[in-house]
């Protein structure tokens, strides 16, 4: 059988690098574009070139999602089977500091992609997968957010976002393209970006106990998020993209947890007992019982986590759960990680990074 061609965006991100790494495994020739960076970018998908059963169908480009001439020619060059649009200006905190740049990226960007594929006149080949995400519910409508719940974004992101969700549903309908949103919601993992909420506390917790650094500052530790791994949620993007026919799909866990929660139950993987004090921008959480021997850089009642306001947003995004029926229906979605398995993964990486910077 003919190996199929994938073309990765974001093949240097956290989800693009596990994907590339899972169709590579199910015999894929692998497709990534990759940003003209300063320094290195490339850490998460080294280990696929060092990898002798993957290096020869594994492939890089220059590339960026808001310069059509470059998407365009890529395109053209490969005539992928599959397009998966990973890349993004992530991050909802940052959007709300380059909304430009946010949109240029997250929208028209996904627009170039579609465009290049109807020019290029691939639609009956190329099938496109869209990164789209439970910001889109951002103010809630409904208490578990499903296909049908109503969009109410709330940060530039959010409705970059809301556009590319809409123009991918455009070029399916109005051109018969083979053109999905898989709609996930937060998953995180080892590779997660340092600045992200949950990798941003395993990353301070492992300083802190390290001696490198005495207290990690945060922003809205109420904030409830449905967490998934990273490495499920892939393969469940490649499974849209498996249907008969194109559709939308929420990828979620059905399970909520607020930012204190996965604080204090990071702690407690160490064996580290922590209590809170204080209110609002008071709140913080000191050390209450520790092994002295095992850490050493530890001291009693001493203050870990502090809130820092400059980490509030303008507009927050309080609370958000998926309701997944129907990806479990049709894509035989089922989450295999729980969040305890997700902290320990996330913890063990990062303690040992430290240790060995310490
Ligand atoms: P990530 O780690 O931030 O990766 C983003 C990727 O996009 C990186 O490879 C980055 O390249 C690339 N990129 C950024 N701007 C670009 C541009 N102008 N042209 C080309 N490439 C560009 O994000 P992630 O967590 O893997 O998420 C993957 C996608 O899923 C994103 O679209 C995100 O918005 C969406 N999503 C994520 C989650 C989640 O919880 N992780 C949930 C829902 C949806 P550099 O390495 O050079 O920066
Ligand atoms: O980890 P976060 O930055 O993720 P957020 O905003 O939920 O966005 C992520 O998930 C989306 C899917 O829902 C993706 F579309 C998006 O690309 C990204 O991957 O923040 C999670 C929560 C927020 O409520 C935030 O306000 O944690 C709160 N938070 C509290 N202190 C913090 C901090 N977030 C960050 N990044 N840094 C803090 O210090």
């Amino acid at each position: 059988m003919k190996k199929k061609k994938a073309l990765i965006t974001g093949i240097t991100g956290q989800d693009g690098s596990y994907l590339a790494e899972f169709l590579l495994k199910k015999n894929y020739t692998v497709h990534g574009i990759k940003r003209k960076s300063s320094s290195y970018n490339t850490d998460r998908i080294d280990q696929i070139y060092e990898n002798k059963k993957f290096k020869s169908r594994f492939f890089l480009h220059y590339g960026d999602l808001v310069d059509f001439g470059s998407i365009s020619e890529i395109i053209k060059e490969i005539k992928p089977d599959e397009i998966y649009n990973l890349a993004a200006q992530s991050h909802v905190g940052v959007s709300f500091k380059l909304p430009n740049y946010t949109t240029q990226v997250n929208a028209i960007g996904t627009l170039n992609i579609l465009d290049s594929i109807k020019k290029l006149k691939l639609e009956k080949k190329t099938k496109f997968y869209q990164a789209s995400t439970s910001e889109l519910f951002g103010e809630i409508q409904e208490k578990k957010q499903s296909e049908n719940t109503k969009f109410y974004p709330k940060s530039p992101y959010a409705s970059s976002k809301l556009f590319a969700y809409w123009i991918t549903k455009n070029y399916r309908e109005s051109y018969n393209m083979f053109a999905s949103n898989g709609i996930l919601f937060n998953h995180e993992s080892p590779r997660r970006g340092e600045t992200f909420v949950t990798r941003k506390i395993t990353i301070g917790i492992s300083k802190i106990i390290n001696g490198i650094d005495d207290c990690l500052y945060l922003g809205n530790i109420y904030a409830l998020r449905d967490w998934g791994h990273a490495k499920d949620y892939v393969e469940m993007c490649w499974k849209v993209l498996q249907c008969n026919k194109s559709d939308d799909f929420i990828i979620a866990t059905e399970k909520q947890y607020s930012v204190k929660f996965f604080i204090e139950k990071c702690f407690q993987y160490l064996g580290i007992k922590i209590v809170w004090v204080g209110k609002g921008l008071k709140e913080r959480a000191l050390i209450k019982k520790f092994d002295k021997q095992k850490y050493p850089k530890l001291k009693d009642r001493m203050v870990v986590v502090k809130i820092d306001k400059k980490y509030f947003r303008p507009n927050e995004v309080d609370n958000l759960i998926g309701n997944s029926t129907k990806a479990k229906k049709i894509l035989n979605w089922k989450p295999k990680t729980t969040i305890y398995k997700l902290i320990s993964e996330m913890m063990d990486n990062d303690l040992k990074l430290f240790n060995k910077k310490r």
